[in-house]
């Protein structure tokens, strides 16, 4: 899975940094026939020949517009355009990503006790269009818990230059908390007084690149003007203690990853 050397590195250097900025890149991490294997399922997925009962998809729109995104329609047959698939942990090869030794390490760095998972999502973006993520924080009610997470573990499986659709960041927006109580896209209003786009860091990723992602901090992603496909995944790491309020249904349960 890992490239020699990777699974044991030091990575208080980043730490530090994902503490300070919002976000902080690992570096090149996993081997490429363990990223092959990974681009092999999430096609595998997306086209029907993997089938889990219960996985979540959302197609991009057809005109890459955010807002024309439909809900609630889920797999609408094979194709590469789906925006993001959820409730990877219900395959093999992606559960085997989310409870690797090196992503384990970093959970426990910053989560105290036993560690679950909110989430563990393909991002892809397919070759020639997709649909860019307007500026947003991963948190809030929106999300439904007694406790913002803080921790998101993002992997490239294919290069994620910044025509391909790179994540980017305003750094030490993270810091400030939630931007209003909903969290989720930041209101347009206070991308500009923030002067969000003018303190834009991009972050081009290699494949098989890693980087901590705080959830409070301000993130986006532009769309794919490449040739080639990009597809990501990310894991929100969370403390096993976290509670799901919803009322309306059944309150969620968690998948426990790390436990003592
Ligand atoms: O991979 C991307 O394009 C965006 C990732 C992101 O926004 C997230 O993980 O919340």
């Amino acid at each position: 899975m890992f490239l020699p050397g990777a699974r044991d590195r030091d990575v208080g250097a980043a730490l530090a940094r994902y503490q300070a900025e919002g976000v902080a890149s690992i570096g090149p991490v996993f081997a490429e026939t363990w990223l092959a294997a990974l681009r092999e399922r999430a096609d595998d997925l997306m086209l029907g020949r993997v089938v889990h009962e219960g996985l979540f998809f959302q197609h991009d729109a057809p005109n890459g517009r955010y807002e024309d995104l439909t809900h609630g329609e889920g797999y609408v047959g094979p194709s590469l355009a789906y925006r993001k698939l959820e409730k990877l942990e219900k395959d093999d090869r992606f559960r085997a990503l989310i409870e690797n030794e090196l992503f384990e390490r970093i959970a426990r760095a910053v989560i105290p006790g036993d560690v679950a998972i909110y989430r563990a999502v393909l991002f892809n973006k397919a070759a020639g269009g997709s649909t860019a993520i307007p500026w947003h924080q991963d948190a809030g009610r929106f999300w439904g818990l007694d406790r913002d997470p803080v921790l998101q573990v993002w992997t490239a499986l294919d290069d994620a230059p910044k025509d391909a659709g790179c994540v980017s960041y305003v750094p030490g927006t993270h810091r400030g908390g939630r931007a209003t109580p909903l969290g989720g896209v930041v209101p347009a209003a206070l991308v500009e007084r923030d002067d969000a786009v003018n303190r834009e860091v991009h972050v081009p990723a290699v494949a098989g690149e890693v980087l901590l992602i705080h959830n409070h901090v301000w993130h986006r992603s532009g769309p794919n003007t490449s040739s080639r496909p990009r597809r990501a995944v990310t894991i929100c790491y969370m403390s096993a203690e976290t509670r799901c309020l919803r009322t309306k249904r059944a309150p969620r349960s968690f998948v426990r990853v790390f436990e003592r």
